[in-house]
Parts: C-alpha cells; structure tokens; sequence
C-alpha cells in the first residue's frame, strides 16, 4: 500500500530520495507462534497463507519473517542448517512459494529473516569443518589449535558458563561461538563464505524476495588474531560491552559494499540491518545511501532505559524515565535529519511485549495505553516495525519456573547465574517482565482453550488472557486497540507528512507527556501522548495553535480549552492534532 496522499515531489520539496520502503510499515511475523495448520503445536507457512486476509486487512506494506530456513531450532531458526530449504516444522519449499505469492497479491511485500553471522552446528559445511584440520570447509569457521593453549577469552551471549571458545575433541581445537555452542561463527575473512553467502542471497533473491532483516550483521567480521581482551580494555575501550567489541571487527564495512554490490544493488530490495554495538555517531557508515552498504538499521538504544545497571536483563526497579525515552528517539531521529532512514520499534522476538514493558498492561489501562503506543510508533518519522500480537494489545505472560521456558538464552542465562552461584530465584522474577519469551508465547486469534492457534499441544504456553485479549472478539468492537491500530495505519499510509515530515519536539522536560510535530510544507500535525496513568493538565506550547477537533483521539471523550490552548489528559491518552494554518 502506497500512500494515496495526491502530494507529489514538486508540491513537498522537503521530500527527497522516496523510497518505497520508507513509507511502508513493517510487520513482524513470528511464524512459530503465528497460526499451525496442521496441530503439531508450532506455527508454520501454511498457518500464515491461511491469515492473508487478516494481514491485508492490518494496511501494512511488508512483513519481516523470523528465519524459516532448515534448523534444529537451539535457538529458534537463528541456527540455519540449510539455507536452501524450509524448517521441516514449518512446511515446503512450495508453501513457501505460495505464502511469496499469496503476500505479493495482497500487495505486502516479504522481508526474510538471514542469519550469516553464524551457523548451525549440523549445517553440512559445520560437519565437515570438524573433521580434520585439512578440510576443504575448515577455514569457513574460526578454530584455535589446543596446543596453544588456551584462546582469549570471548563472551558468549547464550553459553551457560558465558565461554565463547567450545573445544572440539576431533581436531583438537576449540571453535569460536558468540551465541550458542550451537551456533558456530561463519569466518568471513574467508573469500569462499562470502561467494557462498551472495550466491544464496540471489537464490532468494530470484524468487521475488523483497529482502533481507540482516541478524547481527555487525558481528561479522573478526580479527584474525584473536587480540586478548582483558578486563581493563573491555571497559574502558569498549563500554563494558562484549557487543561493543564484537561490532568492531577490522573488514566490517569493506564485506558490507562488497555484498551490495554483489547482491542487492542488482534488486529493488530493501535490507534492515540488526547493528548491536553501534552507536549514533557510525550509524550512517552503514545506510547513507551514497555508501552503498545497507538501507535501514535498528538500533537498542531504546531498550537499555528502563534496566538495572548490574545483573542480567535486569529491570530497573523504577521502570524508565520518559524524558530518557524522549532523549533516545529524538537523538536518533536527528541522526536521519538529512541522511539514510531510520527505523522504530519498542518490541521484538528479542524483547518483553511492548505494552507491558513501556505501556500498562492491567485491565484498566491496557487497550488505552495500548493504543497510546501505537500512536507513537505510527507517527515518527522512520519506518515502523509492528511486532505481531501489539495490535491486540498481547502482554508478558510472567512464567513462574525455568521449565516453562524455551529460549535458549533465558535458559542458558539461568544456569550461567546458577554456575556463578548467584539467585535464580531473583533471576525468574527478573524474566517475568524482560525475557524474550514473553513475546513468543502463540498469537491470540479467539478465546477457544488454544486461543485458536492449534489443535495441538502448543509448543510454548499459550497466555491464559487470550479468553479474553484475542482477535475475534476485538473484530467486532469499533473500540478495540485492533481497529484503533488499522486506523492509524490508514492515516500513516495517507499523510506523507507523517512519513517525511520534519519532527520537533517540545516540552522535553515533562515526566508524563511526550509532544511532538510533524511539518512538511504548508502541513502539520501535533502529537500529544500521555505516558503516565495519571490525568494531567497541559498548555499547548506557544506559538502552535491547533484546529479543534483532534484527527485522532484514543479516548471517547476530550478536555480541551480551546482558546486557553490548555489540555486536560486522561490516564494514556494519544491525540494527534491538525495545525491551525
Ligand atoms: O540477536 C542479536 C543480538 O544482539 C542478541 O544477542 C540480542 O542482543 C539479545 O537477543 C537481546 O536479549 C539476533 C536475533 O535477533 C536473536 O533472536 C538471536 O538469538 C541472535 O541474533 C543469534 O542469532
């Protein structure tokens, strides 16, 4: 869906470089916990094809698929066995085919999910690698021969003892794994990895892939010399954060401008750059457009504000400042003011639901505050990406016990905190606001026992809310956050000054409410979020006047002095507002 806004380049001349992909909203689809067709418990390709009509129905322009490609699943697809082919669990290369033209006929273009960092232990090149020193494969993995003793030590983010070196009996030699054992890290200092890569790239490329969500594609690179990293210099050279090091490798960006030019700029394709340990001052080393790198990244600036400074994925007890969060969202919206695009999201398959973690999610501000962050999602200027289950207003599920959990990170985490004899009982309170699980449990389509996501046993535990959180009741209520959300991607996909329109923020100071503008030549609009569940009162600041009926209001009824300028705001109340010419 294009925005059917009859401006064109001559009428807005703020507007420069369109591009198709920055004015869609992305979808995120989590396909294991999506929709199964065929009651083995986990979602699957078929599932999706079944929801089209669904899909269509949200205005969305492109969905990112979580990884499909052939796996074991240690860590949920982002361990790729063959990349030429589908997760058994998932369907056939033909399901497949059939999702790419079902998605293509309802206008919603597919965006996959490819994990080149690293691969699966059980990917073929993996096998052979490990089985002598002089295996043509060998060099497509990092190894470091026992005889020189012990390797530098290297953080891993899913290993239960955090060791990022796993000895290898057969070659005697450990192997190189920044996430799990499982998940041995590709040597792209190796030219043959690289032609692999690209050659699978226009595989899919070929059959009409829109393009790529690149997985930790900042960790690519390495040195080869494997420099020791002590404690000194991880946290004064790099933060105290192995992610910081680990997206500092020396041939980065001369591999990304080769991949493009091997591979994307020979498409109208779009790639979404998943850069952890980039800050705002290299983020348009990777998408200025005259680089010819990547399109779009996301960053996790915004994910760090609301937890402790110490411990694993620890909340902060006082949850988050939304000055913090204002700061963060605006910085980076400047770092795209003239260059590149950004993107915009406040949860993911790697994150808490959004509601929960930046919203309310008690019964009796859930669906307001709900939609009070659909508002801001939809209102920036970057390209939003929407986490699939957020147009219902779905919340963490706050499991009790470690064997309710399926993500190897939360479980590996749990026996790194019991190996370093800390509380796991402290730990599993942590994970019932900030573990990845949260976001994964199945997507609520009814209030029948499986929420009508299966017929089966359900791979992970499907939140019990769903009887009454789900999508056929929210169907049928003019009100719910469901319709609240296609309303708002109508008015995104109409307006371009919401896609293009310059942002300003104003009262930065204010703890509860979050107001901005957008402005793109004669037009504007002033968005009003109030963050807090308390009312608050709050004077529209000098010089903005506004027309007095809000275009959009998540509330049913509005207190406005409309000549003082002055807002009284209910508890997560969104307003966005016409500017008075
Ligand atoms: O995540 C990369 C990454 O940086 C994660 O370690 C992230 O910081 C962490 O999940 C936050 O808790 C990507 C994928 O998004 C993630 O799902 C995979 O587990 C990971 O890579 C390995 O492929």
């Amino acid at each position: 869906m294009m925005p059917n806004n009859t401006a064109t380049q001559q009428d807005l001349p703020e507007i420069v470089n369109r591009e198709w992909w920055k004015e869609i909203i992305v979808y995120q689809l989590y396909p294991r916990s999506f929709k199964d067709s065929d009651g083995d418990g986990v979602g699957d390709l078929k599932g999706i094809l079944s929801k089209l009509d669904y899909l269509k129905s949200l205005g969305i322009g492109a969905i990112w698929l979580n990884p499909i490609y052939a796996s074991p699943n240690d860590d949920n697809g982002y361990d790729i066995s063959d990349y030429y082919n589908i997760m058994k669990e998932f369907g056939t290369m033909d399901d497949f085919d059939a999702l790419l033209k079902g998605l293509h006929d309802c206008g919603i273009r597919l965006i996959m999910d490819l994990v080149v960092n690293h691969t699966s232990d059980e990917h073929p090149w993996f096998v052979e690698a490990r089985k002598s020193r002089d295996n043509p494969f060998r060099d497509y993995y990092h190894w470091w021969p026992a005889e020189k003793g012990n390797p530098p030590p290297r953080f891993s983010f899913f290993d239960p003892h955090g060791s990022g070196w796993t000895y290898d009996e057969t070659t005697d030699s450990f192997y190189l794994h920044i996430f799990s054992k499982k998940q041995p890290d590709l040597n792209w200092e190796c030219e043959a990895v690289r032609k692999e890569i690209y050659k699978m790239m226009h595989f899919w490329f070929d059959k009409g892939v829109d393009g790529f969500r690149l997985d930790a594609i900042s960790y690519i690179s390495k040195d080869h010399s494997y420099p020791v990293v002590n404690k000194k210099d991880l946290k004064e050279k790099y933060r105290g954060d192995w992610s910081y090091f680990y997206a500092r490798g020396p041939h980065l960006h001369e591999y990304l401008k080769e991949m493009h030019r091997e591979t994307f700029n020979h498409y109208d394709v779009v790639t979404i750059a998943e850069i952890p340990g980039i800050q705002k001052n290299e983020a348009l080393l990777f998408v200025h457009a005259d680089r010819k790198e990547l399109h779009m990244m996301y960053h996790f600036e915004g994910m760090g504000i609301d937890r402790a400074s110490k411990g694993f994925k620890s909340p902060n007890p006082d949850g988050y400042k939304l000055t913090d969060f204002k700061r963060v969202y605006t910085e980076w919206d400047h770092v795209f003011e003239r260059e590149g695009w950004g993107t915009l999201y406040l949860g993911n398959h790697d994150q808490p639901r959004m509601l929960t973690r930046w919203g309310n999610d008690n019964p009796e501000f859930r669906s307001v505050s709900a939609k009070m962050l659909i508002t801001f999602l939809l209102t920036m200027r970057a390209t939003p990406i929407f986490y699939n289950g957020d147009e219902l207003g779905m919340r963490n599920i706050r499991f009790d016990k470690i064997e309710d959990y399926r993500d190897v990170e939360t479980i590996a985490m749990y026996n790194y905190i019991k190996n370093k004899k800390s509380s796991p009982k402290r730990f599993l309170q942590d994970m019932k606001l900030t573990a990845r699980d949260n976001s994964r449990t199945p997507f609520q389509w009814n209030a029948t026992p499986n929420a009508g996501f299966t017929t089966g046993k359900p791979w992970i535990t499907i939140n019990e809310d769903h009887v009454f959180v789900n999508q056929e009741a929210q169907e049928a209520d003019e009100n719910s956050v469901l319709n609240y959300f296609r309303k708002l991607t109508g008015l995104r996909q109409s307006e371009l000054v919401l896609i293009y329109g310059h942002y300003t923020l104003y009262d930065d100071d204010h703890q509860q409410v979050y107001a901005y503008t957008r402005t793109l030549g004669k037009q504007g609009m002033l968005i009003i979020l109030n963050f807090s569940k308390e009312p608050v009162t709050w004077h529209i600041p000098d010089p903005l006047m506004v027309k007095e009926t809000p275009l959009i209001n998540n509330e049913t009824s509005l207190q406005f002095n409309h000549q003082a300028n002055d807002l009284t705001l209910l508890p997560y109340q969104a307003l966005i507002f016409e500017l008075a010419p």
